[in-house]
Order: C-alpha cells, then sequence, then structure tokens
C-alpha cells in the first residue's frame, strides 16, 4: 500500500539531490531504492510490521538510512529529507519538474531566471516565446517541453494498474474486516484491466450496507470524502485517486457487477441487444416487463441474452458479443500458462540480483525456465557489457546449474539508429534467445525508425523485439512505426514480439496484440524485471494479452522448454 508512494518519494528526493549537486553515488542510491521498491511483490507496511526495520535492509538497494526512511514514512506518514527538500524547492517547482522532457536542471533554470513556477506560467512562457531568451533552450527542447505538457494534460488523474491495483488490494482488505460482508470486488477498468485507471470502483455485497458505507469513510488511506449515502460512497484516497463505493444485496449482485464493470461501450451494445429480445437490462437485473428473469450472478446475466460468459478483459465492444452470440470467444490465455520469463536482467548490466538469485526466484514463481538478457555496450546508462563481457556471462551462466529451473542465455541487444546491432554476428550466436531493442534517438521520422527496426529483424539471430513502441505510459509518447509493416516482416522473418508487463510499458498494447494474432506472429510476454521483486508484473502482461484477444496458443513463452529452443533455434537455418 505504501510502496508505489514511497518509491515516488525516493524518485523525488534523487532529483531534488540532483539539483543540489550531491554526489552521484547517492543520488543513484535513491533513484535504485525506488526501481527495487516499484517492483516489489510484498508491501512494504506489512514487511516492517513483521521484521521491523530488518527486514527493510534486506530488500535489494536498501541499506541503513533508506531503511530508516522508510520507518519514517511508516510510522509519521512522511519523510523529513523530502519535506526540507520541497520547501527549499517550492512545490510548482515540483510540479514543473514532473513534465515528461523537462529534466531538473531545466525546471531550475527556468524557476531561477524567470519565476516559472507552475505549468500554466511555463504554457504562457512557451506562448509569447519568452522560453527561448534562455540560455540553452533550443526550439527542439521547446517542443520536448510542449509534447510533455500535452502527455501531463491527457494523462491527468489516470493512474498506472499497479498503482490502482495496489490500493485497491489495500482497500478490499479492510472492508473484509468491517462487517458481515459476502463479496468484495473491484470493477469498473481496473476489472477489466485496462492499462491506466481513471477511478477504482469497488462492489460490496452486504446485507448491513451502512455499516460499510461508514467505515470506508473512515479508512485511514481515505484523504477526503465526497459524498456518503446508505448504499454509496465516494472518497479520495491519499494518492488523490478517486474511490467509488457501491453496496448492493447479494441477489443483485450479477447485475450491479455487471453494470459496474462496464465499459460503457459494453454496457449499451448489452442493452440494445436486450432490446431486440424484449428484454430490458439494469444494475438491478434482467427484466421481462415487470418480471425479474436475471441478475444473482453475471453469468446469469448473460444466459438471459443467450450468450456465452464474457471475460471483463473483453467487455470493450470490440465484437465480443458477437463472438460470444456464434460461440466463437476466445480462451483466454490465463497466468498459469507462462512457462518462463524471457527478459530478466541481472546485476551483471542494470539489474540488482545476480543471476543465480533471479533464476531461484523464477522457480519460486513455478516456472521451468528463465532467459537473463543483460544490455549490450551502447546502453551506457544501463550498464551495458562489451561483447566480451557478454561472452564471459555466457559462460557463466553455462556452469551455473540451478536446480528446477533452466537458464537461458540471453542478451537485450541495442538496435543502433542505423538498423545495425550493437553486437557482431558470431558474439550473439552464443545466446539462446536474442532480444533487440531501441534505446537511443526515439525521435526519427516514421519511414526511418520502421526501416531501423525492419533490419534489425533481418538479422537471423534477432528473436524477439522487445517494447517495440517505446512509450512510456504518462511519460513518453510511442515512437512513429509502421506497426502493420513490422508485423508482416515480423511473420515473414520469424521474429517474434515483446508484450513488455511492466506497468509504465504495456507494449504491445492490447490492440497492437490483437494485430499480432491476425498476423500469426507469436507474442512473448516478458516482464524486463531488474529485481525479483519486478518478476510479478507478468500478471499485468498477460492481463494486457487477454484484452487483446491472445490465446495460449499465441504466446511463445507458453511453451515447453524443447519446443521454446526449436522455435528460438527456427530462424538460424
Ligand atoms: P475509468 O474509471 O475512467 O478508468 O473507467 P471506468 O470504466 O471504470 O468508468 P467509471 O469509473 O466512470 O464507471 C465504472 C463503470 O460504471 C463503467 O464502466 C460503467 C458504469 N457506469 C458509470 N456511469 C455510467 C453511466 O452513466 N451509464 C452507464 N451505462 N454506465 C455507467
Ligand atoms: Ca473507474
Ligand atoms: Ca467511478
Amino acid at each position: 500500500m505504501e510502496n508505489s508512494e514511497i518509491a515516488r518519494i525516493f524518485l523525488e528526493i534523487s532529483e531534488l539531490l540532483e539539483l543540489k549537486g550531491e554526489n552521484t553515488f547517492k543520488i543513484r542510491a535513491y533513484q535504485k531504492a525506488a526501481r527495487s521498491i516499484e517492483g516489489l511483490s510484498l508491501d512494504l507496511d506489512q514487511v516492517y510490521k513483521e521484521g521491523g526495520i530488518k527486514a527493510l535492509k534486506e530488500i535489494p538497494g536498501i541499506g541503513e538510512s533508506l531503511a530508516e526512511k522508510i520507518e519514517e514514512k511508516i510510522t509519521t506518514g512522511k519523510v523529513k529529507k523530502h519535506q526540507q527538500l520541497i520547501r527549499r524547492f517550492s512545490p510548482g517547482f515540483i510540479e514543473l519538474m514532473d513534465i515528461p522532457g523537462l529534466g531538473p536542471k531545466t525546471a531550475m533554470k527556468l524557476f531561477k531566471e524567470e519565476k516559472i513556477n507552475s505549468i500554466a506560467k511555463l504554457k504562457k512562457a512557451i506562448k509569447s516565446g519568452k522560453i527561448k531568451d534562455l540560455p540553452g533552450i533550443k526550439d527542439k527542447k521547446v517542443q520536448n517541453i510542449s509534447a510533455g505538457i500535452k502527455l501531463k494534460e491527457k494523462a491527468k488523474g489516470r493512474f498506472l494498474i499497479s498503482e490502482a491495483t495496489e490500493y485497491a488490494a489495500a482497500i478490499v482488505k479492510k472492508l473484509e474486516k468491517m462487517g458481515p460482508v459476502k463479496k468484495i470486488v473491484p470493477a469498473g477498468s481496473l476489472r477489466r484491466q485496462k492499462e491506466t485507471i481513471g477511478d477504482l470502483d469497488i462492489l460490496v455485497t452486504s446485507e448491513k450496507a451502512e455499516k460499510i458505507t461508514a467505515g470506508f469513510a473512515d479508512l485511514a488511506l481515505v484523504s477526503r470524502v465526497l459524498a456518503k449515502g446508505p448504499t454509496r460512497s465516494s472518497a479520495i484516497l491519499k494518492n488523490n485517486m478517486q474511490c467509488d463505493l457501491r453496496v448492493v444485496k447479494p441477489s443483485e449482485y450479477g447485475a450491479a457487477l455487471h453494470y459496474f464493470t462496464g465499459s460503457q461501450q459494453h454496457a449499451i451494445a448489452i442493452r440494445q441487444l436486450a432490446r431486440t429480445m424484449g428484454l430490458k437490462v439494469s444494475e438491478y437485473g434482467v427484466f421481462k416487463g415487470k418480471k425479474r428473469i436475471a441478475g444473482r450472478t453475471e453469468e446469469e446475466v448473460f444466459g438471459a441474452l443467450g450468450l456465452k460468459y464474457i471475460p471483463p478483459e473483453l467487455r470493450e465492444n470490440r465484437g465480443e458479443l458477437e463472438a460470444a452470440q456464434n460461440g466463437k470467444l476466445p480462451i483466454l490465455v490465463e497466468l498459469e500458462d507462462i512457462r518462463g520469463d524471457l527478459h530478466c536482467h541481472s546485476d551483471r548490466s542494470d539489474g540488482s540480483n545476480t543471476i543465480a538469485e533471479m533464476a531461484a526466484a523464477g522457480r519460486e514463481m513455478g516456472y521451468e525456465y528463465m532467459a537473463i538478457t543483460d544490455h549490450s555496450v551502447s546502453t551506457r546508462i544501463a550498464g551495458g557489457q562489451t561483447e566480451k563481457e557478454f561472452l564471459k556471462e555466457m559462460s557463466a551462466i553455462e556452469k551455473l546449474r540451478t536446480k528446477g529451473i533452466k537458464i537461458l542465455k540471453g542478451v537485450e541487444v541495442d538496435i543502433l539508429p542505423d538498423g545495425s546491432l550493437d553486437f557482431r554476428d558470431f558474439v550473439l550466436k552464443e545466446a539462446d534467445v536474442v532480444i533487440a531493442a531501441i534505446h537511443s534517438r526515439f525521435k526519427m521520422s516514421k519511414k526511418d525508425m520502421t526501416k531501423r527496426i525492419l533490419s534489425a529483424m533481418d538479422n537471423k539471430y534477432v528473436n524477439i523485439i522487445a517494447h517495440p513502441t517505446g512509450r512510456l505510459i504518462n511519460e513518453r509518447a510511442p515512437y512513429e512505426i509502421d506497426m502493420e509493416e513490422i508485423f508482416r516482416v515480423a511473420a515473414q522473418t520469424g521474429t517474434f514480439m515483446e508484450l513488455n508487463s511492466h506497468p509504465s510499458r504495456l507494449d504491445l498494447n492490447d490492440t497492437h496484440c490483437r494485430q499480432a494474432a491476425r498476423h500469426k506472429i507469436l507474442v512473448s510476454i516478458n516482464t524486463d524485471s531488474h529485481n525479483i521483486g519486478g518478476l510479478a508484473n507478468i500478471r499485468f502482461g498477460v492481463s494486457t494479452a487477454r484484452r487483446g484477444w491472445l490465446e495460449k496458443k499465441d504466446v511463445l513463452n507458453s511453451l515447453p522448454y524443447a519446443g521454446l529452443l526449436k522455435k528460438l533455434y527456427q530462424k538460424r537455418r
């Protein structure tokens, strides 16, 4: 519950320290800790409660002083050092620093020299052209900042699925203890597993509605109550996310759940279909005239309309009603179908765990195999390895025998701006799985960027294109590429596409997944983990794949080890 908030605080501290000109070692420590916490599958609150500061220190990247800060946040709600830094720089300035494309240094310049300390003032300065008077701010930089402001405004109020999941789980846990409740389900876009969540919609069945709505309003993680009635309540949570709570009778559960799950477009299509059958669907049930004929469960609601059960991830009015009518609903891929993770980093590039630790964590997840894919030399900021270092890593993996899981030798090799690869073929040949990715020059033209990726796919050692569009949700727009052309050539060359499960990426996105399946391209659902905690993000990748109508057969890493190796080595022949 505290995790994302603490991660955010640590990131902010690192940025502010950078401005203060603190030493890079300290700055890096905060960044690394933030990353490690974001990837943590355990609740920091819980870790602290059970094992105190000692348990906190066991988390990779968390030393004595950072553990103390986490303790401070959990026990006092604040981190003094963070507060001091904010006071020093003013909140408006923090807001500026948050704009993608505008780093702390530029924010500082705007603040000091033009007294710009809010997004509104920044927009004004861009419009009047005053911003260009500042030294070192060129047209291109201004363009980037404008794009960043737009992205920020569009993102306003939409949260990453990981953060929404974390808060929903915390609320469910508290409500469960509150009295006689039968079911508590997060509905809305979270149940549909959309990539970003506007607000939480939590549905509860209970005969004692008032007790629940009152208790909800009193929760510590609620910061402001917007509305409170006998069966419903709305509040703003500590992270500024809204949460709507509805309590219904058990007999209405199915109809209410269907209604509050949405999407609105899906619900409209359902109501239209009902009308053609002489029925009426509402949040209370399915009615024939005055008579209620269904509503206790969702299956009942769909059944009354002659439909098979439609999984929430498909409810976007993208053809799911027709499919449900014709028995053509896909049998969606499930978390249990994933047999291994093909994109993981170790401490040999920018990860925080050793290869052995990563493999052991993979085995814990029940995986049959896992690929270690550290960065190549060009991604210097991510500790990219030279060819020589990489070859050493490959032989280290070969010697490493971890019981119960197979470790694949892998690499995440850079696709350079001219489309060539960072490692030579005789080096790539040593890997079982080669992931190719773009980490530089994001702003090339659509034509050039597409060509860049196509030429990487032409290499017979390249198995998977990682995070194909490069977007970072709420932070960086996808690069311009011709997806259709990329899929066409992927199919032709036997290259697979990654669905990167990191909640900030989810790249391929849901519609791309569907497009890939139409081209008969296998999608590899990977986590791009940089620590053992990151492996749990696989759930968000699987959800996105499900939203893209993918079945087990569409997913590369649902194959057993032998079948996987065959697929990977096919291209080399
Ligand atoms: P979000 O919160 O923007 O990520 O997206 P949703 O889908 O969670 O939307 P939200 O929170 O406004 O509403 C939750 C569900 O409740 C929505 O999916 C369908 C249902 N709903 C809410 N308001 C309306 C409405 O005015 N008409 C209909 N038909 N359904 C509604
Ligand atoms: Ca919602
Ligand atoms: Ca809502």
